[in-house]
Parts: structure tokens; C-alpha cells; sequence
């Protein structure tokens, strides 16, 4: 299945690009819920934490410790969150996993 999320990483549709290598990219979310919003995403197409594989460990390994770099290039001194929908009960809107990196302000309950 063939997402928003594809296409930016395809370069065929734009966002902002904070971070890209082989397999992983990185860019400010379009809707934005804190002063930092950033999204991270694998290049290959994964659906959901629901659809990992055991091989998919070591990019989501990679993912988190982009995250710790973005966070100290972003500021984020004082905290931030790390977030991941899977399925329709959590909201997720685009079927490509992803983690949300949030910060900038004082962020509310989880929930
Ligand atoms: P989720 O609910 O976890 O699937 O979050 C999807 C996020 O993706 C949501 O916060 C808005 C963001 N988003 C959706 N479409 C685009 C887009 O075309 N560009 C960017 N940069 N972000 C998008």
C-alpha cells in the first residue's frame, strides 16, 4: 500500500526534512502538536508496531537514537516524548509506522 508517507520519502511529494540517511527519515509534521514535531520514519514500508518483523530491529533501534540527536539539536533540554499509533483504536491516520518526537512545551497526560 502505497502512502503519503512513501511519497515523501519517494521525494515526490515536499516536506521539511530534518534527517535522512540509507534506511530512516525524518521531518516536521504538518499538523503540529508541540513547538517540536517531529515525525520518524522507516524507509521501508511498515505498516505498524502490529506488523514488525524480528529483521525490523535494528532501524527501529536506529529511529530512537536519531530521535536522541534531533531532541539535543531541537533544544529539547527539558524533555520530550516519543510516540507510535497502531490500528484504529489509537487514531492512527497513516497505515506507515512511525514515531512522533514531541517537544518545546509542558506536554499533557498521555491518553
Ligand atoms: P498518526 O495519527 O500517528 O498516523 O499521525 C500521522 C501524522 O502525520 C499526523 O500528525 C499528521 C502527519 N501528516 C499527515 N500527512 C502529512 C503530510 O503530508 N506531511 C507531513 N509532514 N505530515 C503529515
Amino acid at each position: 500500500m502505497t502512502t503519503i508517507f512513501d511519497k515523501i520519502i519517494k521525494k515526490e511529494l515536499p516536506a521539511d526534512i530534518v534527517f535522512e540517511n540509507e534506511t530512516l527519515m525524518a521531518f516536521k509534521d504538518i499538523h503540529p502538536q508541540a513547538p517540536v514535531h517531529i515525525l520518524l520514519v522507516p524507509k521501508k514500508s511498515i505498516r505498524d508496531v502490529a506488523s514488525l518483523s524480528p529483521e525490523d530491529g535494528a532501524v527501529i533501534g536506529e529511529i530512537f537514537l536519531v530521535a536522541q540527536k534531533l531532541a539535543e539539536e531541537f533544544g529539547l533540554d527539558n524533555g520530550y516524548r516519543i510516540i507510535t499509533n497502531t490500528g484504529s483504536d489509537s487514531g492512527q491516520l497513516v497505515p506507515h509506522l512511525h514515531f512522533h518526537l514531541l517537544g518545546g512545551r509542558k506536554l499533557g497526560p498521555i491518553g
